[in-house]
């Protein structure tokens, strides 16, 4: 009795858990409301089946408990039960599936009108390139990795030449317009992912992933690495700033192409400033430091 109990205190405790549980999902500021609602299918589902299972071996406990004179009865098949098991399994499963399929391909068939944005992650810091004036991105290739060319962009590409290269510093979308992540890794597994854009992909080491979504708010996000990635994962962290279109031009204006960035330097020019990534760098370099004494 009191172990039937338990069980359905367990029950009821998950069912409360979930429903006044403290923490929920960060406000959502895409499009993706497909994912929320698809876990919240998934949750319905999971949620009766551990709900319908638990109480049943309740039942069973309680109905079926020890009594004298009472003797088991040996039957080891049911053709009927198996049917019902079957066909309630199956329409379970693909319930959970079915609704994952059609996101999925919302989210890989990116829209014509998207921008393309590159993201390059790199233990431990991620680092943009957004296509310039010709509205094309360059080719890249990590043999072409520099700390001149932190991204590997191909010089000898045309259409490299204006991309505009952001290195260790925040990025920044203008809101409303659908982009396209291209995702690139320069070392190890690292994985894209801001919680409040409800996308997130793996980046692999020679290989372009990407997604897509668009921004629907304005504001300041946190872009977490969400593939354990060294080190210095946890500290792998970045802002990703959504704009108005006129606060999102004035920043697009004050970045450095490639070009820039590749001219050679002239000694002693007044324009020897230390560049905002030299100070992220070291930031990088602090941390990991930190990490190391720990
Ligand atoms: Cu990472």
């Amino acid at each position: 009795m009191a172990i039937a109990l338990v069980l359905v205190l367990i029950v009821v405790g998950s069912v409360l858990f979930h429903f006044l549980s403290p923490w929920w999902w960060t406000p959502i500021a895409s499009n993706w409301d497909y994912i929320d609602n698809t876990i919240i299918i998934t949750f319905w589902i999971t949620g009766v089946v551990f709900a319908a299972v638990v109480l049943f071996m309740a039942y069973c406990v309680f109905r079926f408990r020890h009594r004298e004179g009472n003797r088991a009865a040996y039957e080891p098949e049911s053709k009927r039960l198996e049917w019902w098991l079957t066909v309630v399994t199956a329409a379970g499963v693909t319930a959970l599936l079915v609704p994952g399929l059609f996101v999925w391909s919302r989210f890989i068939n990116v829209p014509s009108d998207a921008t393309e944005v590159e993201v390059v992650g790199q233990q431990w810091q991620w680092s943009y390139r957004l296509p310039g004036k010709d509205g094309k991105l360059g080719t890249s290739d990590t043999r072409d990795v520099t700390p001149e060319n932190p991204l590997g962009v191909i010089a000898s590409d045309p259409n490299g030449q204006d991309d505009v290269v952001v290195e260790a510093a925040d990025l920044h979308l203008p809101v409303g317009k659908p982009v396209k992540m291209l995702l690139r890794s320069i070392d190890v597994l690292h994985d894209f992912y801001v919680p409040e854009f409800r996308a997130k992909m793996d980046m692999v080491p020679g290989s372009v992933t990407y997604f897509w979504f668009t921004p629907t708010k304005t504001g300041t996000f946190q872009v977490l690495c969400a593939e354990l990635c060294g080190q210095g994962h946890p500290l792998m962290r970045g802002v990703v700033m959504v704009d108005t279109e006129q606060d999102y031009l004035a920043w697009l204006g004050e970045q450095q192409t490639f070009a820039e960035l590749s001219a050679p330097q002239q000694t002693g020019s007044v324009d020897q400033t230390p560049r905002e990534t030299t100070a992220s760098g070291s930031k990088i370099s602090a941390r990991l430091e930190t990490v190391e004494a720990r």
